[in-house]
């Protein structure tokens, strides 16, 4: 049995989620006539404290979308240098929206007001001025890692009061909240949008939603057909999104574990290294420069042993626990990586 850890994108929808799919009630989304898609879209925005929220199909999309509502071409967003929007999302901020990335080097992935502050530009006869703030929670490529309320807070306060608003990529925030152990509308209070993905550790086959004012949302709608991302009766995808949203955020907690477990069996082996520090919600991130051998070639053995762990740099692999993957297969999965890599290292 091949054990998938490349990302908690490829869960595969639960029993239920496929008998709620094929019992729902739909109508033309088009024309706002869904239930199931205006039911998921309602309590997506009851949950984060928002007055209005968007289906959109793909966490791309929600982001592109989300950005364009606060952004006119020729601005600039701020966003940490490793951010999703900034490095895989084709550069939709240029292509679609026609802003500029101004990006922001970190550690973990989260940014502080501080350095934030000294990045705002005002239009200038040299510069494009600051349309937006874009945060990333949690920050994928900073290997799952979470962001303290109180930052996202103050960089709130400090971009409404330069009259700046602020979106969070929140694909995997339901992490977030587990590991903080909040809401996820206390942790979204102050942002003004937030898209956040039902088809990763949630586990729904498909879709994201953009949660955020009616105002906005009500464009963002506009947006999304401009986009070719009317999707008529999607109901059937909304009724999985319904079970991703209410039941499968409780069980992210074991999907953490498992990450702490793969994590702290890497650190023990020779010539892997992973910061401990950064492994806080379902990823984790490690470095195999000192095996001596490169990512690519590490991952193509692993997948020869029917593992499949990707490697995202030339030095680094990821590995991404899901519900897919139970505490069985993360100690198989260790138990190969261990093989491959200790005769390398003998
Ligand atoms: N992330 C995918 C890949 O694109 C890297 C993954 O396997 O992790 N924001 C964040 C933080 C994401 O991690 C992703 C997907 C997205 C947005 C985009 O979502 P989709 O794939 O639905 O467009």
């Amino acid at each position: 049995m091949i054990i998938d850890l490349r990302s908690d994108t490829v869960t595969k929808p639960t029993a239920e989620m496929r008998r709620a799919m094929a019992e729902a009630e739909v109508g033309d989304d088009v024309y706002q006539e869904d239930p199931t898609v205006n039911q998921l879209e309602q309590r997506a925005a009851e949950i984060f404290g928002k007055q209005d929220a968007l289906f959109v199909p793909t966490g791309t999309m929600g982001n592109t979308i989300g950005i364009k509502i606060h952004t006119e071409h020729g601005q600039e967003v701020i966003c940490e240098a490793r951010s999703h929007v900034f490095n895989y999302e084709l550069a939709m901020m240029a292509w679609f929206t026609g802003c500029l990335a101004r990006p922001i080097a970190t550690e973990h992935g989260q940014m502080r007001w501080e350095q934030i502050r000294h990045e705002i530009r005002s239009l200038s006869p040299h510069w494009a001025p600051t349309g937006l703030i874009a945060l990333e929670n949690t920050h994928n490529m900073g290997g799952g890692t979470v962001y303290p309320i109180e930052w996202i807070n103050e960089i709130c306060d400090g971009a409404h009061e330069r009259k700046l608003k602020v979106h969070m990529d929140g694909a995997r925030v339901f992490n977030a909240a587990v590991a903080l152990g909040k809401p996820v509308r206390e942790i979204c209070a102050k942002v003004d949008s937030v898209m956040f993905c039902l088809s990763k550790g949630l586990g729904a086959p498909v879709g994201s939603l953009l949660v955020g004012s009616k105002q906005d949302i009500a464009r963002a709608r506009l947006y999304r057909k401009r986009l070719g991302g009317g999707m008529r009766q999607a109901g059937v995808l909304a009724a999985a999104g319904l079970i991703a949203l209410e039941i499968m955020p409780s069980r992210l907690e074991e999907d953490h574990a498992h990450a702490r477990l793969l994590a702290e069996g890497l650190a023990e082996l020779p010539g892997v290294k992973v910061d401990l520090s950064s492994v806080q919600t379902n990823i984790v991130i490690f470095d195999v420069s000192a095996t001596g051998r490169s990512a690519a070639e590490l991952s193509a053995e692993f997948k020869a042993q029917g593992v499949l762990i990707n490697p995202i740099s030339e030095t680094h692999l990821r590995i991404v626990t899901h519900y897919d993957v139970n505490r069985d297969g993360c100690n198989k999965a260790l138990s190969v990586i261990r093989k491959v890599v200790a005769p390398v290292m003998a």
